[in-house]
Order: structure tokens, then sequence, then C-alpha cells
């Protein structure tokens, strides 16, 4: 069956009900019309977008419509989905691992700077926590490697899928702030795979061995192809959000960058998964 995927939605509804039917993956409504079709979210739903809660609803029942038409709909764990968890329960109190560098910052804070929006939160409901909880880091369809961040912090969390996903899961069910904060402080970092070019146009100086970063990646999760969101594809191509129409491989074809930034005016797209 036909397999797709889809990056980043950061709160943007709009443009992913728009992407959807015209991917014909839903009707005018927003309901699954793809059949067996099977679709992947790369995580991210919240945040810098004007209705995370929405889009995270709308995930949400997809994942039941897909399944009662013989489909599938699956969503990984962002690092904004963890950073929702932690805003959720923490709260106010300041985060430790900026505390580490001298800085004070509350988790509220912390989140607004990275797009936060408290009309996202006042509608948090347990319900919507726990789905995001629940939320697998990484899977694997056919050949391909799916995983939001495009990083080797996966590696310190376990040697495979499983292992990653329920090691992941038990940190953000036992709400322990220094345990899920020390997972934050390494999802949030990115470019971990990309070429020195690419590194350099992003101010990274001696940046080498991004293509051994993945191949340790494939070796060590299975699979010949990671795709991934989390990084703006328009920042490492220096255009516009509008002129990145569609995803973006590199380092010959090893990796796929999905993250189409909806909330900067990109387009969007739906990217197809060839050995789904
Ligand atoms: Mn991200």
């Amino acid at each position: 069956m036909p397999t797709y995927a889809i990056g980043d939605i950061h709160g943007c509804l709009d443009q992913l009900l728009g992407l959807l039917r015209s991917a014909e993956l839903t009707d005018e409504a927003g309901h699954w019309t793809a059949r067996d079709s099977h679709l992947w979210f790369l995580g991210d739903f919240t945040d810098r977008g004007p209705d995370g809660m929405g889009v995270i609803d709308l995930v949400m029942r997809l994942e039941q419509e897909a399944v009662f038409e013989g489909g599938f709909v699956g969503a990984l764990l962002g690092n904004h989905d963890v950073i929702l968890q932690e805003v959720y329960h923490f709260g106010n109190h300041d985060v430790p691992s900026f505390g580490q560098v001298g800085k004070k910052v509350g988790f509220i804070d912390m989140w607004m700077k990275n797009g936060g929006k408290m009309s996202d939160l006042e509608r948090l409901t347990p319900e919507r926590v726990s789905w995001l909880l629940n939320l697998p880091a990484l899977a694997r369809v056919g050949n391909t490697l799916l995983m939001h961040a495009d990083n080797t912090f996966y590696l310190n969390y376990g040697s495979s899928i499983q292992e990653v996903n329920q090691n992941i899961h038990a940190i953000l069910t036992e709400h322990d702030m220094d345990t899920i904060d020390k997972l934050e402080d390494q999802f949030a970092k990115r470019l971990e795979f990309v070429t020195a070019e690419f590194a350099q146009r992003v101010n990274i100086a001696d940046f080498e061995g991004g293509f051994a970063r993945a191949q340790k990646m494939l070796e060590t999760f299975g699979g010949t192809k990671i795709v991934h969101g989390h990084t703006p594809i328009f920042r490492l191509l220096d255009r516009s959000p509008i002129e990145v129409t569609e995803a973006w491989e590199y380092q010959n074809g090893l990796c796929v960058n999905l993250d189409h930034c909806l909330y900067a005016g990109g387009e969007g797209f739906v990217y197809e998964i060839e050995d789904g």
C-alpha cells in the first residue's frame, strides 16, 4: 500500500488540512479517504503556529478513521512534544539544564521563547497529554528509518527501535524533571547528518562525519535511508520558505529532510516513502 510521511506541523492546522486534501488523503471536511494507505507524521505538532491542539485532535481522529478503513496513521514524538509535557507538569519551575550554565529560566518562559502558545496550554487536556507521551520516537517502514530530529541522541536511549521507544516512554511517564530535561536538551540538537558544506552555511565550524553518523543510526536501528524533520529546509538551502516545495535529499540519498516550515509560510508537501 502507498505510505506517506509529513514533516513538522507546528500548529498550522489550516495548512495541514489543505495538504491532506490535495494529496487526496482526506476529503474537504478533513476525513480520511485514503483507504488502506499509511501515513506517518514526524512530530512537533504544536508551538509557533496558531492551533497546536487542533492539529493534535486532527491527527488523533485520523488515526481512528484510518484504522477503520484498513489504513494506518502513525505519529512520532518531536522535541516540542516533549517541551509541552514539561510545561504541563513542571510549569514555572526553573529548567535544570539552563541552571547548569548559570541561567534562571522557567519551563513556561523557555517554551514561549520557542513559540509556545498559551491558547494551546489552556486547552491541553489529560487525554492529549496521554497521546503525546505514548508517541514513539523511532519507526521503520521497510528500509526507511523515521525519526523527528536529525540528531544521533536516540543512540543514548537504546540499541533497537523498541528499546529506544520503551526507554523514552518510561522517562516521559515517570515525570522526573532532571531526566526529562536531559532528554529534551539532547533532542533539540540538529544538523548531525549534513555534509560539511551545509554545516558551514549555517555556521557550524569543523563539522565532519555527518555521513558516518547517519550510517551509524541505520546500522543500529535498521534501514537504508533516514527520513526526518526538525530542521527547516529553507535555512539550509538559503531560500525563502515558499520556494521549498519538496523533500530535500542529502548525503547521496542516505538522508531526507521533510521540514517544510509551514509556520514561516512554506506551502508544504507530502512525501511518498518508496519502499513502504
Ligand atoms: Mn523539532
